[in-house]
């Protein structure tokens, strides 16, 4: 084509987009935001519903991904979406509980015995329960909870072999009233710190340690910084998709339903992804330098179990949830 018809062409457009809006811009531009490097499946997964979602609607709903805490930290985020700045944003149940304590239930420590059980329960009965909760906030939480894994603990100073081992080592945790209880059972002094400082906070020493999914500790780098990694296996953790309640309604029924068809699936690959990271990470860690050790949750159970642990959150999130969560896992206290 001449360059000539394309200017020609480009002037043109101005008459038209004085009444109505371009025509190369979405009806809706939303934006979504994670905590997590943009590598990471939470991210790729959702970048390819984007362009589903897109596709789909023929271009009327137009999803931005800022991975990466791009748009702030997770308390930041957490008051965006609930404002409305910002639409979507994927948050740990335990650091959402700060606004929503019922949250935080998936969380306790050792409830789940594998990843089946973890998404019976979440698609199931206690995940009903927790969005039931959430949505009576400006926000809502999409069907199906994204992975983040059964979190492990890493080091600089020493391996965790035993809940001795965690006494008065300074960890850091995520900004959650469970993690830091959690943590002070273990006798451990835990930091509360957003998950954008978690790298620059071990390569300075602030804290000798933290805790995540071997999927994290690889998209995040964080094997730079930490010498050990202790496979404690010590709570599940999952991503809420949340979307701004007002933001959502906007959008037509059927963009809606475009919408979470597409979030489902890929909250459902996006599963499998984390599951196949978590079991190859730990050979490819150690070619970089982590050392590796295994322990014995019936060990780690048993000091919590102790400290009063069990006791003290079945009193805060109350017997009849208390109760779903151990129709789903067993007993726990
Ligand atoms: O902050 C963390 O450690 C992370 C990334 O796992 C969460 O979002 C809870």
């Amino acid at each position: 084509i001449p360059r000539r018809s394309l200017l020609a062409g480009a002037s043109a457009l101005p008459l038209v987009a004085l009444r109505t809006r371009p025509s190369w811009a979405a009806e809706f531009s939303y934006k979504l935001a994670t905590n997590l490097p943009a590598m990471h499946p939470l991210n790729t997964r959702n970048a390819e519903a984007a362009e589903r979602i897109k596709a789909a609607t023929g271009g009327r709903l137009e999803i931005q991904l800022f991975p990466n805490s791009q748009l702030g930290n997770d308390t930041d985020m957490l008051s965006q979406v609930r404002s409305g700045a910002l639409e979507f944003f994927t948050l740990s149940g335990l650091i959402l509980s700060t606004l929503v304590p019922l949250a935080a239930i998936n969380g306790v420590g050792f409830a789940f015995k594998d990843s089946q059980q973890v998404f019976a329960a979440m698609d199931g009965d206690l995940g009903k329960l927790i969005r039931a909760e959430i949505a009576k906030r400006n926000i809502m939480a999409f069907e199906h909870i994204f992975d983040n894994g059964y979190r492990q603990i890493t080091t600089s100073t020493r391996p965790i072999r035993t809940p001795e081992d965690l006494r008065g080592m300074k960890i850091r945790v995520p900004v959650s009233p469970l993690w830091t209880s959690m943590f002070r059972a273990f006798d451990s002094a835990p930091a509360s710190i957003n998950f954008n400082e978690v790298y620059s906070a071990l390569q300075t020493k602030i804290v000798e340690g933290q805790e995540n999914p071997l999927a994290i500790v690889e998209a995040a780098k964080l094997y730079e910084v930490q010498k050990y990694c202790s496979l404690t296996n010590h709570m599940w953790d999952g991503f809420w998709l949340l979307a701004n309640q007002r933001a959502f309604s906007r959008l037509p029924k059927d963009v809606q339903e475009i919408a979470s068809r597409e979030f489902a699936r890929a909250a459902k690959e996006q599963r499998e992804d984390v599951a196949k990271l978590n079991a190859e990470l730990r050979e490819k860690l150690s070619t970089a330098g982590l050392q590796f050790n295994d322990t014995d949750p019936a060990a780690f159970r048993d000091a919590l179990r102790k400290a009063g642990f069990y006791a003290e959150w079945k009193g805060k999130f109350g017997d009849a949830a208390w109760k779903t969560l151990e129709d789903a896992v067993g007993g726990l206290a």
